[in-house]
């Protein structure tokens, strides 16, 4: 299949665009390079050395004898992607082009107003050009469990983005439906996912689109079979206060000797995948795409549910590292149950890797081969939820 990967110079875009190159489709990556660009504005780069993209597509060149072609492109520009897909005419378009950081979302209201327009204007605009081309592009996108939310009084199972209800008529009958699950974003960021889901009910309704909607847990790990293959087409691992997500930061925390940073009580439980994983949903997603004329095709990308503090005790006694309670930078419930299906992946034939499988102790390893690049004061969470939580973390700076 031809495969355009927005996003494909990421920390999930670039194991699955060498994943499905491996696989012998003709893949293009198409990246405007903003992740790199945001690395320099925070001062904080991957802990693992990554190559320019243009080493990383030789590398592959000679490794694999596959070429993966790359093209600079902004998804907020319509005519660029317009021209990209009239000149590609791909199958599939896989959708990681957007800003993913929580904590940099809500940074400032500059921040909040960057991640809104590139990640809204970017899925828009590649909804709008897949019209504007033919309708017959498959739109696979990188959503997140998170649009769901962590508020659950009830035990309820996290259907796969859709909720079958009953209700009463006006008529005094009862009828059922099924309807997108009530959105409850946590963030900025998040919020904007719960934006892009709006956009495809709509394109799938009126345009016929074809669309996935991956619902995306926490993304953990960082080397995949093509990854391990040559150390110039090494992954992306980031441990800072703002793009670190948790398990990586605990298992590179302990590698380094800094105390795992577990935000409150750490009652939190989150949804967890492996990154090779990433790469084997979205290789069955873009095989098996819904047809013209259905609902957008939902599906839950997670192997497993965690609560933070058990994972922060996991993780301590494989190390023996310490554990640090913080107070939490983020508006969040502090102790929340998780339950989700992954049926619809699981149908395409998924066996989730879980964490029992030692792939843990690789990502250690790797932090303790990394730790010399390891700038010790990005680690904290810097970035606060509301003003309450500024002051209660820090409250001689937030008073000033
Ligand atoms: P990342 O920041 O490492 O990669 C995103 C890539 O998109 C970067 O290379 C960036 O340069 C590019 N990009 C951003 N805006 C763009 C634009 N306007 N035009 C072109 N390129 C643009 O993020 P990631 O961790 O690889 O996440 C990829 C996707 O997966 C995101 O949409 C994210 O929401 C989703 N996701 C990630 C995780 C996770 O734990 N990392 C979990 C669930 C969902
Ligand atoms: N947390 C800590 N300590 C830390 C960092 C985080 O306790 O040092 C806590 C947070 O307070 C939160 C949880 O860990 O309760 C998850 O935080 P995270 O940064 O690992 O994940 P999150 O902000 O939810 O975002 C990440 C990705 C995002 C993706 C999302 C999937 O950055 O792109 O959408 O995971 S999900 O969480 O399922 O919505």
């Amino acid at each position: 299949m031809k495969i355009v990967v927005l996003g494909g110079d990421g920390f999930c875009g670039w194991p699955t665009a060498l994943h499905l190159s491996d696989l012998a489709h003709d893949v293009l990556i198409a990246d405007n390079l903003s992740r790199r660009r945001i690395d320099d504005e925070l001062g904080a780069s991957s802990l693992t050395p990554i190559r320019p993209i243009a080493e990383r597509l030789e590398v592959w060149q000679s490794l694999a004898g596959r070429t993966l072609r790359f093209v600079e492109a902004d998804a907020c520009r319509f005519d660029v992607l317009v021209e990209l897909l009239r000149a590609e005419r791909p199958d599939a378009v896989v959708h990681f082009a957007e800003q993913r950081a929580a904590p940099y979302s809500m940074k400032s209201p500059a921040h909040k107003n960057y991640t809104v327009q590139n990640n809204v204007t970017a899925t828009h605009n590649l909804l709008n050009a897949i019209v504007e081309t033919g309708g017959e592009t498959h739109l696979v996108h990188l959503g997140t469990m998170g649009v769901y939310g962590y508020g659950h009084d009830e035990p309820v199972v996290l259907p796969d983005g859709y909720l079958d209800v009953r209700f009463d008529t006006a008529d005094g009958r009862e009828a059922t439906d099924s309807i997108v699950y009530p959105p409850s974003p946590g963030s900025v960021y998040h919020m904007t996912k719960v934006l892009d889901a709006h956009m495809f009910q709509y394109y799938a309704k009126n345009d016929r689109l074809r669309i996935t909607d991956l619902h995306q847990g926490i993304v953990w790990g960082t080397q995949t079979v093509q990854t391990r293959r040559d150390e110039r087409l090494i992954n992306r691992f980031d441990y800072d206060g703002d793009y670190g997500t948790v398990l990586n930061r605990f298992l590179m925390q302990a590698a380094v000797g800094y105390p795992l940073t577990v935000h409150g009580t750490g009652g939190q439980t989150r949804a967890f995948i492996h990154v090779q994983d990433t790469c084997r949903c979205i290789e069955r997603a873009v095989a098996s795409a819904p047809p013209r004329g259905a609902r957008p095709r939902i599906m839950n990308q997670m192997a497993e549910a965690h609560r933070l503090r058990d994972l922060a005790a996991l993780v301590q006694r494989m190390t023996g590292c310490e554990i640090a309670y913080l107070p939490n930078p983020r508006n969040e419930r502090a102790e929340n149950d998780l339950l989700a299906s992954n049926d619809a992946l699981r149908a395409l034939g998924w066996e989730p890797i879980t964490l029992g499988e030692g792939l843990m102790a690789e990502v250690t390893d790797i932090a303790r081969k990394y730790a010399h690049r390891c700038d010790r004061t990005k680690i904290p969470c810097t970035s606060y939820w509301t003003r309450e939580r500024a002051e209660a973390a820090t409250p001689v700076a937030a008073a000033e």
